[in-house]
């Protein structure tokens, strides 16, 4: 188990106040000056060799991210460090957590990013429903301010950086990253073909970086405590500490930091008290947030939480949101419900996307009632698969892979269910 003294978020459970003189006291803001004098290129190498990967969803490498943005300046084309905030995956809620309760690692991670990156300012876009935790983080930016660790000559170093705070309005799609670039700009939030990607032609056409919450809150403590202390967890593709959300039906649902890789029924028997009514009583795991494809429950039991571990299993680490279901689950009206919630997102940019979501939604609430034919289940799987890969970005895969995991392990639910509404006998259970 991550021993207390290897925990990066200290506060998440707010036990103490997130203000700017507690943040001092759990070490945040200590010395700013000197790990920025490190060097850009020297403090990007480092989160290199620490193996951090993006926390918001795809896990794509944030060294490599970052060593993406011009290292001489462009004319008249500043370069920009973007937060992700607009945290909405269903099952995901981590990024509240660290703003409500930890918000000066946010912004010392967003300075530090931001220098190595050679960033003019960073934006820091919160989803419009974290009202409470936008308060927070408008007031931590203001407290920094006033202290001088950001602004003009931030903490010291003569570098310059400001820190704003740009609140959404409630759209899910605004979460992916062009998306949200569109929405800053004050455009309706549309992704938008990639490449180019961000790094060449991102905020008003400037190279930008996106980033996830977690993944800037967390550089200031490696670069504190080195490359090597972050690496020492998880294993050689998938390193860190990384904060997991469980939710569902176990006892004491969490958000709580532990080693990435950590085997699955280690972290919910730790954290979470066990699955409701006992081991027994599992019957599948959303590992990832609701765009990954569900496990069963005999699959899951030994596996490793990391990206690796969980892709090998056919689904994926996402942003760590764990959803546990037991055998009270209707599992064919939890996707369906899933189903629902990316027709409602789509932004109906492009068709396979915009006319699947919703076809495949009522498909799934004809098999919910087994009012379908069995022919239809692999109609159903053949559509998934002529959305998945052939839209703009990711949300047509996300609403694809969960129907494609209910179809892949629990078939004989969805043909029970058709066979009981047509009188026939019913099919025995996987
Ligand atoms: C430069 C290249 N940059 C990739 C960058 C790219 C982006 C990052 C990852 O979606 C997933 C999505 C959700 N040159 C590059 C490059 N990049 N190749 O790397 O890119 P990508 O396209 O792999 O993923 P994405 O579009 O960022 C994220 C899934 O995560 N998800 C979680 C969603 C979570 C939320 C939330 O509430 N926090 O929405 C869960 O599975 O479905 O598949 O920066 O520019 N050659
Ligand atoms: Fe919009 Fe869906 Fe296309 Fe993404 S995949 S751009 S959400 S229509």
């Amino acid at each position: 188990m991550l021993a207390d003294k290897d925990r990066i978020f200290t506060n998440v459970y707010g036990f103490q106040p997130w203000n700017l003189d507690a943040a001092r006291k759990r070490g945040d803001w200590d010395n700013t000056k000197a790990l920025m004098a490190r060097g850009q290129d020297a403090i990007i190498e480092e989160i290199k060799a620490s193996g951090l990967r993006g926390r918001g969803g795809a896990g794509f490498p944030t060294g490599m991210k970052w060593s993406f943005m011009p290292k001489e300046p462009r004319a008249g084309k500043p370069s920009f460090l973007v937060i992700n905030a607009d945290e909405s995956e269903p099952g995901s809620c981590k990024d509240r957590e660290i703003i409500r309760h930890d918000p000066h690692k946010l912004i010392e991670g967003a300075l530090i990013a931001g220098y190595a990156m050679r960033a003019r300012a960073a934006y820091i876009y919160i989803r419009g429903e974290f009202i409470r935790e936008a308060e927070v983080l408008f007031a931590a930016v203001a407290e920094a301010y006033a202290a001088g660790l950001i602004g003009k000559n931030a903490s010291g170093s003569g570098y310059d950086f400001d820190v704003f705070v740009h609140r959404g309005a409630g759209a899910y799609i605004c979460g992916e990253e062009t998306a949200l670039l569109e929405s800053l700009e004050g455009k309706k939030g549309q992704p938008r073909l990639k490449p180019p990607f961000p790094a060449g032609a991102g905020l008003y056409g400037c190279p930008t970086t996106v980033n996830n919450v977690e993944s800037i809150a967390v550089g200031p403590t490696i670069l504190r405590r080195g490359a090597a202390w972050f690496k020492g967890f998880g294993n050689e593709n998938n390193a860190g500490t990384k904060l997991f959300q469980i939710s569902g039906h176990v006892n004491r649902p969490c958000v709580v930091e532990e080693a990435m890789s950590i085997p699955f029924r280690e972290l919910i028997e730790r954290h979470a008290g066990g699955v409701r009514g006992g081991w027994d009583n599992l019957l599948a795991v959303i590992p990832g947030g609701s765009s990954v494809p569900l496990v069963p429950a005999a699959q899951i039991m030994d596996a490793p939480m990391d990206f690796d571990g969980l892709k090998a299993l056919g689904s994926g680490l996402g942003t760590a949101a764990v959803i546990v279901m037991d055998k009270s689950t209707d599992i064919v009206r939890a996707i369906s419900r899933i189903s629902y919630f990316y027709r409602h997102e789509s932004c109906g940019q492009c068709t396979p996307c915009r006319e699947g979501t919703g076809w495949m939604w009522r498909v799934m609430e004809r098999l919910r009632e087994g009012n379908a034919d069995i022919s239809e289940i692999d109609t159903l799987y053949e559509v998934t698969k002529q959305i998945e890969g052939h839209t703009i970005c990711a949300l047509g895969d996300a609403a694809a892979w969960p129907i494609q995991g209910l179809i892949r392990h629990f078939r004989p639910e969805l043909e029970r269910r058709i066979n009981e509404r047509d009188g026939a006998m019913p099919m025995a259970a996987e």
